[in-house]
């Protein structure tokens, strides 16, 4: 098991997990309520009266064993500690707030803290099976959604009621909530790379929409770029060849064994050449999972990583033009054995609404 490999592997006798999304991936319990201790090879998962028969359904199937405590979870943790004589213990020193922490010192006795650092969030950046499905799943309602919304997506409709009605739609179909405050940025406002949707009436022009959701827990994130109208420019058309193009390039590289640098930079180094390299800031994009952004980044400022069968990312090259507009085109990407599967399904084609 995991925890186990983890434990040995750093020198710990025990490992303590208080971040609610490690708790999830790690036991299973979806509640918002609980603490999980690993020592040794028992597992311990405690909770609160309110999460008994949730949290017992959840974590047993995962090898934990419920404890119910509901006046002090750190004064059960110390004493579970104690009982096995734990000296050792990892902590989530990315997520454990200077309180915690405090809190963990006055209920432990003699303990020595060991840091996970990123461990845990590298564990998770290999999707096995069951999350690879959920994340299909999260993309299927978010497309459907969009392909519900579309018909509403008019010239002098409100940004806001077509995120509104995105979201609701996604909800309808089972999503737990959008994955990130919904953009849908028109005209202008679509060179805002995170132009969250405003009271601003769509106009003539570039109209961003980028949005996911959470089902079962897992995140999903799209972003397509529609034309508002009959007439565009050149310009517009151009661009938008240009960064599907680079999308399309970049999602053609995906193999394990390529480096997320590399990555980026087939994309960037399109772009660059195309004269709109000064137009794309950001980074070509970024793992997802239990949460939106997650291991590995897929960008120039990011820490360089190797692709591994398993991983999923996001590639959302974009070009962003201040007083005209932008197009970003992102699918969601799993690295298989020897090469990709787009996760995505929606159109990449310049569409006219
Ligand atoms: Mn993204």
């Amino acid at each position: 098991m995991k925890l186990e490999r983890l434990m040995k592997e750093q020198g710990m006798d025990a490992i303590l997990i208080t971040n609610m999304l490690n708790i999830r991936y790690f036991t299973g319990f979806t509640g918002t309520t609980g603490t999980a201790l690993a020592i040794g090879d028992k597992r311990y998962f405690i909770t609160d009266f309110r999460y008994v028969s949730q949290g017992k359904n959840e974590v047993e199937k995962n090898g934990f064993e419920l404890v119910c405590e509901n006046i002090s979870t750190l004064k059960k943790v110390g004493e579970l500690l104690k009982e096995n004589k734990v000296k050792k213990l990892g902590i989530e020193n990315q997520s454990v707030t200077l309180d915690q922490f405090d809190l963990f010192k006055n209920n432990f006795e003699n303990i020595e803290y060991l840091n996970l650092n990123d461990l845990f969030t590298k564990e998770r950046e290999i999707k096995n099976e069951f999350e690879i499905k959920t994340i299909e799943e999260s993309i299927k309602i978010a497309e459907k959604a969009l392909e519900i919304t579309i018909p509403k997506i008019k010239i002098g409709v409100k940004e806001r009621d077509i995120a509104a009605e995105l979201e609701y739609q996604m909800r309808k179909l089972g999503a737990s909530k959008p994955s990130f405050d919904i953009i849908v940025a028109s005209n202008e406002r679509s060179a805002l790379p995170h132009g969250v949707a405003s009271e601003k009436l769509i106009e003539e022009g570039f109209l961003t929409i980028d949005y996911g959701c959470f089902y079962n827990g897992y995140a999903s994130d799209i972003t397509r770029t529609f034309y508002m109208g009959e007439t565009p420019e050149d310009k517009h058309l151009e661009i938008y060849e240009i960064v599907k193009t680079a999308n399309e390039m970049a999602i053609k590289a995906v193999k394990p064994g390529v480096s997320t640098s590399e990555l980026d930079a087939i994309a960037r180094n399109y772009i660059t050449e195309k004269g709109y390299g000064e137009y794309f800031g950001h980074g070509l994009g970024h793992g997802i999972g239990l949460q939106i952004h997650e291991y590995p980044g897929v960008s120039f400022k990011a820490e360089n990583k190797i692709l591994k069968e398993g991983m999923v990312i996001t590639i959302e090259p974009g070009i962003y033009i201040s007083n005209f507009g932008g197009v970003r085109i992102e699918d969601d990407v799993l690295v298989t054995k020897d090469s990709y599967k787009v996760l995505t399904n929606l159109n990449k084609k310049f569409i006219k609404l």
